[in-house]
């Protein structure tokens, strides 16, 4: 059987807000807010250039349920591209942009096939034969039970490939949805599972392909480095993967050693000298920086600075840097006194098992109220992550201080 060419991506988000990053320069924050768009455009000029033959979107194409109007039309232009071009797509909606939120429809070219709220099969016509797609949307938001027992077994006759967006089992990650175990994946005889859900860019397993492609774009702090999809070629035999980087701006953390040297100047230096390099190797970046004095002087140079202020100078002089870098959080290893007391971690354990659903149970009065809403983003998993480190910085401050 000759072999299939075909892109597989999952996990777009576009729109994606990119809360939390006050005191970005303006030419920053439009390039962050862009991100997904951008990514979006990588994976289309590749498509359209190397000419598949078909692309499979596994789950949340949008960040929000409202879809907005802004990543519709960008979503739909992208399609009439390929559509132009022949490329047939198809795709299923996931958590993020499941089938019952409020949105104003925008109709998709004959090109695309999207996946109802059950599971079902699409016969795709290519030049090489049919390909059997097997599939769902999210027809809420919260597809909690495991829908893999309504996936058809294959007869081993032409391809199969199945299409799932959610978790396996025991992966806690990510809210846990429409869960699956590798055994059962592998009991369908399929000849590959495009999964979306899970941001970070994994292989379940090699023979038949199981495969996470990832975002394309990095959202936060916690979804770091390079993201892009996969470009598969299938046969009865073997699957090459090959992935393509689509991330227009990086999430990333470095760590800076210091020691040798007693002045704030060489610090800077030091730290405007990495970000460099980082932004050399990754392109324009938010990034994570955490000092480590390594010997007296450097311990007590950074004993006598104030974090906050640090950081302020550090952006200052990160400035000139080019692509940009934004320093989105600065830690001093090992400063006297910086270790968390007992009580303040055991608070932090607790909240970090908690998901967007238990968050909104803590703010849902603030966000009732009737004045206070007006101000208030809406709360997602980064604005939830903001808040987080910030009473992590606020409970270590305060229990340090109460002795
Ligand atoms: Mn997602």
């Amino acid at each position: 059987m000759e072999q299939l060419r075909f892109i597989h991506t999952a996990d777009l988000h576009l729109g994606s807000p990119f809360l939390g990053m006050a005191g970005l320069s303006k030419d920053a924050q439009d390039k962050l807010k862009n991100s997904t768009f951008a990514a979006f455009d990588r994976l289309i000029a590749y498509t359209l250039e190397t000419k598949p033959d078909f692309v499979l979107i596994a789950g949340d194409i949008y960040d929000g349920e409202d879809r907005s109007l802004r990543a519709q039309h960008r979503f739909q232009q992208g399609m009439e591209q390929l559509a132009r071009a022949g490329i047939p797509v198809v795709l299923s909606y996931g958590n993020h942009d499941h089938l019952s939120g409020k949105w104003a429809r925008f109709e998709l070219p004959e090109n695309v096939y999207s996946f109802g709220p059950e599971v079902s099969t699409y016969s795709l016509p290519t030049p090489k034969g049919t390909v059997q797609i097997s599939g769902f949307s999210y027809g809420e938001r919260h597809v909690k039970r495991a829908m893999i027992g309504q996936y058809p077994a294959s007869d081993g006759e032409g391809y199969h490939i199945g299409m799932l967006h959610g978790s396996m089992d025991g992966e806690s990650s990510h809210a846990v949805y429409a869960p699956f175990t590798k055994m059962q994946l592998i009991s369908k005889n399929y000849d590959y599972w495009a999964l979306g859900h899970i941001h970070l860019r994994q292989v379940l397993n090699e023979q038949p392909p199981i495969v996470y492609p990832g975002n394309i774009q990095g959202r936060h702090r916690n979804e770091q480095g390079v993201k892009g999809f996969y470009d598969v070629t299938l046969s009865k035999q073997s699957t090459a993967l090959q992935f393509i980087s689509t991330s227009a701006v990086h999430f990333g953390a470095v760590e800076v050693a210091c020691s040798g040297f007693a002045h704030m100047n060489e610090l800077l230096d030091v730290v405007t000298e990495r970000l460099m390099t980082f932004t050399q190797e990754y392109s324009s970046a938010a990034v994570d920086v955490t000092i480590v004095p390594e010997d007296e002087a450097a311990m007590e140079l950074l004993g006598q600075t104030d974090t906050a202020s640090l950081l302020e100078t550090l952006r200052e002089t990160s400035e000139a840097i080019e692509p940009w870098v934004w320093i989105n959080r600065l830690t001093i290893a090992g400063g006297t006194g910086s270790e968390m007391p007992a009580i303040g971690e055991k608070l932090m354990e607790g909240m970090n098992t908690w998901e967007l659903s238990d968050w909104k149970a803590v703010v849902n009065e603030l966000y009732r109220h009737p004045k206070a809403a007006r101000f208030l983003d809406p709360l997602d998993d980064a604005a939830a992550n903001e808040v987080l480190a910030e009473t992590e910085e606020y409970l270590r401050r305060f229990l340090l201080e109460r002795g």
